[in-house]
């Protein structure tokens, strides 16, 4: 039991949450968007599913990768990589762009290039850099 709990805690502790923990609700949490053909499901830090409403198996689109924002904004992006290969062409992979807002919930899922799915989510976390810079740099001349 302790065994599994240490587990857990130090799969925890492994995850990149960001530079303020802002992304810390987001452990564990799953979260679905649907559009006409297909359910898309990502479950934050683990792996993200295209779930067919026709029926069909559930084929993944990717697994967690990394944080992939530009080097002054990491947390703007994340990528689940390595994702089932599609034919002829590349393994499945998802980018999710996040956007300060009220809610955390999907907003877009789109396939720009074949089997490279881009998310567009919504979520406070996502406004904590701004709040954080604002509050511990009040006044930038002052440095
Ligand atoms: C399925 C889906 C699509 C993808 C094609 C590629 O139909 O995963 O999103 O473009 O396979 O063959």
């Amino acid at each position: 039991m302790l065994r599994f709990l240490c587990r857990d805690l130090r799969k925890q502790a492994d995850v990149d949450v960001g530079s303020h923990g802002e992304y810390s609700a987001f452990m564990d949490q799953c979260f679905d968007y649907d559009e006409r053909e297909y359910t898309y499901r990502v479950c934050m830090f683990k792996d993200a599913k295209q779930i067919s409403k026709g029926g069909g198996s559930d084929v993944t689109i990717g697994y967690w990768d990394a944080w992939t924002g530009p080097s002054d904004n990491k947390y703007l992006k994340m990528k689940y990589a390595n994702g089932a290969t599609c034919w002829n062409g590349p393994a499945r992979s998802l980018t999710i762009t996040f956007q300060c807002g009220v809610d955390h919930k999907i907003i877009d899922v789109r396939e720009p290039t074949r089997c490279e799915y881009s998310m567009l989510f919504e979520t406070p976390s996502a406004c904590d850099e701004k709040i954080a810079t604002t509050i511990i740099h009040p006044n930038h001349e002052e440095f």
